[in-house]
């Protein structure tokens, strides 16, 4: 039988399958600057500070603006800046939109609210200890399009375990009875990624493997959006259509299977 696969789309998701997830240039260079522009000058005008010229640096430096205390107001601000914005939606989209297109579908659904997090250095009030969001109520349908801002690397980024590994560590997660995120954490630390990710790039990933991030100790502050999309019939979890997702690309022939009635005979 002949693949139907075309080859550079069928690299694409070998690679996906692989470690679980792929980095790769953002599809629209415009829509990502767009994006961080925004996010900069919202977040200038917050703090009541000049928009910045190289808006990258600011991000970068925003530890030198803000403190632990008033982070999250600046956090919930900028999110919902960034959410009442027509555009942002499409323009994280347009970052990945072919290749969500090879992994997810071409009928897709996306997340309603795009989400933020800020990571200034040495705060350890906001983390995201290790875990799978399929855990806790997604759909393990979901890819996630994780979105820097600045350069990420270190600890200035998220870890990831690849599919091989996280398969055996799941695997052995009864077995070994491990109490905290810590004990797991401790467990899967010598198999995980620490995706460097230069800005200009994105993040796909599967939220089925485990996943997080610990106190950023490089001398940078992390920026990045996520946000998830999937197959629109592909089934739903905790986070419903209409709720959390909404349909955003439906095509001809399923409005028309849709809304087509049988005449009736009778
Ligand atoms: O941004 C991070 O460090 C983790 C993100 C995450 O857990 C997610 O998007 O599901
Ligand atoms: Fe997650």
């Amino acid at each position: 039988m002949p693949t139907f696969w075309r080859d550079e789309e069928q690299a694409l998701a070998d690679r996906f399958l692989n470690d679980g997830y792929v980095v790769r240039p953002a599809e629209s260079r415009a829509d990502l600057d767009r994006l961080r522009d925004l996010l900069a000058d919202v977040a200038a005008s917050y703090l009541s500070l000049p928009r910045a010229e190289d808006k990258g640096a600011f991000l970068d430096r925003i530890h030198e603006k803000v403190d632990v205390g008033r982070l999250n107001e600046l956090r919930l601000a900028v999110i919902r800046e960034m959410n009442e914005e027509p555009w942002t939606r499409l323009a994280c989209f347009n970052t990945a939109r072919c290749a969500i297109e090879v992994l997810v579908g071409n009928e897709l659904a996306m997340q309603l609210r795009i989400n933020l997090s800020i990571q200034l250095p040495g705060d350890d009030s906001s983390l995201l200890p290790v875990h799978a969001d399929v855990w806790s109520g997604d759909s393990p349908y979901e890819v996630v399009l994780w979105i820097p801002y600045v350069h990420v690397y270190g600890t200035k980024t998220m870890f990831i375990l690849p599919r091989a590994e996280d398969a055996r560590h799941q695997a052995r997660m009864g077995e070994l009875k491990l109490k905290s995120s810590d004990e797991l954490y401790r467990a899967i630390e010598p198999d995980l990624r620490w995706l460097d990710i230069p800005y200009g790039n994105v993040l796909l990933f599967t939220q089925n493997v485990m996943h997080g991030n610990i106190v950023n100790r490089e001398p940078e502050t992390r920026w990045s959006t996520n946000c998830r999309f999937k197959s629109v019939f592909s089934p739903y979890h905790d986070k419903k259509l209409g709720e959390f997702f909404e349909p955003i690309l439906v095509r001809p022939a399923t409005r028309l299977g849709a809304g087509y009635r049988l005449p009736s005979v009778a």
